[in-house]
């Protein structure tokens, strides 16, 4: 029967190997949650408690900023369309009755080309893997966080001629997790100001210390750097240099914050800034590494969320004023089978 049980859990499980310091399997070898899974109705209930005023914050930038595209040149601003209804007339300022005289109703409709992650947004778990052997036949291949395989459940134009997609990992998982759980705002922006640096173990517990605040299982840890500020000033012309050059941000080569954020059981890091972790990172030595070190060991390893590109601002300012750091946090991404990232307007209640 042993053996039995055994042979069965190898044809379920999609790897023989798993990389070091990950958590697959943790939440079940068909996992496509990670972390989300420790929202419980307790730390819901939890964040709830936090909700004392009922005081709302809007945690996104308008999603047509930053402005263009001299950031990433593969991510373009939303551009909204238009489809004609019927005939001639676009079904925009369209009369919906033939014959209007006393009553005519007019509507709207549009669509829009948009970048997931050009603006405010969320990082899936399929929106960064690595080249690792999985499968322990001395090859690496393309894997994402639990196992699943590049070209087989994450299929690209490169990988068939149709059916792309992100048909394990997609957002829709992530979004159906409910997500709504107590937030935890670090101010960076107060101890570095626009300074650029890098932001490691030691640094994080000197902040969460001076706040007198702690990060505990089920939090959403919340980054205001004023990286925000700087992209709203820029008026959607981002200076990249200046943007290049300023704000702290996470080290993602600093073992002991990755193996803090692994013990802490926090669910998701979401940052102002704009890849959460410094970019390009710190030199590694060796000649292979990840270049996006945070973002390797979060969605990769881990299973946590990422949130770029929020905007703190005035809910810094509020808790700072208050002298809290806890608020309740609604944050869904978009419930788009297959896509890799998302457009966020997370909301903040105090
Ligand atoms: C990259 O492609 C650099 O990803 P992110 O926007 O998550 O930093």
């Amino acid at each position: 029967l042993q053996l039995l049980q055994g042979m069965s859990q190898m044809t379920t499980k999609r790897w023989v190997n798993k990389p070091e310091g990950s958590n697959w399997g943790r939440f079940g070898d068909d996992d496509q949650r990670g972390k989300m899974n420790l929202l419980t109705p307790e730390r819901r209930v939890a964040a709830a408690r936090e909700v004392k005023e009922g005081v709302a914050f809007t945690l996104s930038l308008p999603l047509d900023y930053p402005g263009g595209n001299a950031i990433f040149a593969h991510r373009k601003a939303p551009v909204l369309q238009y489809e004609k209804r019927g005939g001639a007339a676009y079904n925009f300022n369209f009369k919906l009755s033939h014959i209007c005289a006393e009553y005519c109703d007019i509507v709207c409709d549009d669509a829009v080309l948009l970048y997931l992650q050009y603006s405010t947004q969320w990082d899936g778990l399929s929106h960064v893997g690595q080249m690792f052997d999985a499968d322990g036949d001395g090859v690496p291949e393309k894997v994402y966080y639990n196992g699943w395989r590049g070209g087989v459940d994450l299929v690209g134009p490169e990988d068939a001629k149709e059916g792309f997609g992100a048909h394990k990992l997609g957002v829709e998982n992530f979004a159906t997790a409910g997500v709504q759980g107590r937030g935890v705002l670090v101010d960076l922006n107060r101890i570095y100001g626009r300074r650029k640096a890098f932001v490691g173990y030691d640094d994080l517990m000197r902040a969460l210390d001076a706040q007198k605040v702690g990060v505990e299982a089920g939090d959403f840890l919340c980054l205001y750097t004023g990286y925000g500020d700087l992209i709203m000033e820029m008026n959607k012309q981002p200076d990249v240099d200046v943007l290049h050059h300023s704000c702290a941000a996470l080290d993602g080569r600093d073992t002991r914050l990755l193996q803090w954020i692994t013990d802490t059981d926090l669910v998701a890091i979401c940052s102002d800034s704009l890849a959460v972790e410094v970019f390009p990172p710190r030199p590694a030595e060796g000649d292979s590494f990840p270049m996006l070190p945070l973002h390797n060991h979060c969605l990769f390893k881990q299973g946590v969320h990422l949130g770029e590109l929020w905007y703190f601002t005035e809910l810094a300012q509020w808790l700072a004023a208050h002298d809290r750091w806890r608020f309740q946090l609604t944050a869904p991404p978009l419930r788009l089978p297959g896509a890799v990232g998302s457009p966020a307007t997370p909301v903040a209640v105090v």
